[in-house]
């Protein structure tokens, strides 16, 4: 439960930045700092056509949440909410996330992901030396690995405009920290999912779609197969719960000569294997037929489930994420809640709710 920090007796809120609160982490990590953190919380929106604000509208009503202006691509907007709220700490999971529109939007990703901490971390040095300033790395930055499971001294291989944004945005971090004595980080996160995750990516993908599958199945009704890209990748997929309080340790740590950490599971699948564990869960009994671009998923009566679209293929692909996350756990004393089997079922049972 949420508790109020004192200094000397006096109760200490602190002030808090977070950016992507839209998104999958940013709305998590709102949600664990109310409920673990005296503080108060500076939620960035950006202007955009029609509101997206599911993942916050819980929040309505909660006076330690305030919505403020923000833009990581409008460098005036970060300043004139660094000076004007002098936050104790910024946590930054704003971002072009999607790595396959990264090679659409190389420019934008570029801009979003990298150049936007030189505003911040100007904006932090000259007004708010003091703020923690967390940046959300990414495993995307190990990219074609050379050495399995990664580690923090894995070297950074990006294969995308985003990894590569990301990687560069790791370097400006460093420096600013090293020059100006900030306290800056970014710690790699692998991927992380949940009932908050965005449509596009594959495993909110999977999810929903078997659910709307199945749905239609029990109806007796004709349904859409799923399409899908490459099933051989492999990637390291944690609940993106977990990781909250594995940013938030990595933005308290003592003594302050702070350390990025990988967070991960340890653990790797194929996105084949997601797939089959979701159709398992869902109660569908399916037969595989053909390899590679013919590979197909039918239900026993001939329907067709899913199929293979090239389009999903992707200019250069990481074939395989695995993290080390032992020097968290060791210094940092974190380490994953769910487990890959129950992180499958959770986000089927929630699309399954949700699909009417
Ligand atoms: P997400 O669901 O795509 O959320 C991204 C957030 O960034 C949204 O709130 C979005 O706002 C906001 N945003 C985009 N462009 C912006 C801009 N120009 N100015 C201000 N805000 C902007 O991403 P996520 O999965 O929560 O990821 C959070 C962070 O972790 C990102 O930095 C991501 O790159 C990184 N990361 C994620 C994973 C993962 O597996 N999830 C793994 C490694 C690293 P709108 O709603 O307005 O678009
Ligand atoms: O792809 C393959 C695809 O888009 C995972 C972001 O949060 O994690 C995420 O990036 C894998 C890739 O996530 C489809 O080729 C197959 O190998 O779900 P994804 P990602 O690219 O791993 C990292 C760590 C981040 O930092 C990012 O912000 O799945 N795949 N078929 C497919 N992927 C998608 N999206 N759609 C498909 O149909």
């Amino acid at each position: 439960m949420y508790m109020k920090h004192t200094i000397n007796g006096t109760v200490n809120t602190k002030k808090i930045i977070v950016t992507g609160v839209t998104g999958q982490d940013g709305s998590h990590m709102v949600d664990y700092l109310l409920k673990n953190v005296d503080c108060k919380i500076f939620g960035s929106l950006r202007r955009i056509s029609v509101p997206n604000y599911k993942h916050i509208k819980h929040l309505k009503n909660e006076s330690r949440f305030e919505s403020i202006k923000l833009d990581l691509t409008d460098s005036y907007s970060i300043q004139n909410a660094i000076i004007k709220i002098q936050p104790d700490y910024f946590i930054n999971f704003g971002a072009q996330s999607f790595v396959q529109s990264s090679w659409d939007f190389p420019e934008q990703t570029f801009q979003t992901d990298a150049t936007a901490m030189i505003h911040i971390l100007e904006a932090i040095r000259k007004f708010a030396p003091k703020c923690h300033f967390y940046n959300a790395g990414s495993s995307e930055e190990f990219g074609d690995v050379v050495y399995s499971p990664q580690d923090e001294k894995h070297p950074l291989r990006p294969q995308s405009p985003y990894g590569a944004a990301k990687a560069a945005a790791r370097h400006l971090v460093r420096v600013y920290k090293e020059s100006y004595d900030l306290y800056a980080i970014q710690g790699w996160l692998f991927n992380h999912e949940g009932t908050r995750r965005g449509y596009e990516f594959v495993t909110r993908k999977i999810s929903d779609s078997i659910a709307r599958i199945k749905k239609c199945i029990e109806k007796n009704e004709d349904f859409k197969p799923l399409k899908l890209g490459n099933l051989d990748a492999k990637r390291d997929w944690t609940d993106a719960e977990d990781f909250m309080d594995g940013v938030w340790k990595m933005l308290n740590q003592e003594p302050v000569d702070p350390q990025n950490y990988v967070l991960a599971s340890g653990e790797m699948y194929t996105i084949r294997e997601f797939l089959q564990e979701t159709l398992k869960y869902a109660g569908i009994k399916f037969v595989v037929s053909g390899e590679k671009e013919d590979e197909k998923y039918l239900t026993e009566d001939g329907k067709t489930l899913v199929t293979i679209d090239p389009s999903h293929y992707r200019y250069a692909e990481v074939k395989e994420l695995l993290g080390d996350c032992s020097r968290a756990k060791k210094e940092l004393g974190w380490k994953p809640k769910n487990s890959f089997i129950q992180l499958v079922h959770k986000m089927y049972d929630n699309d399954y709710a949700e699909n009417s």
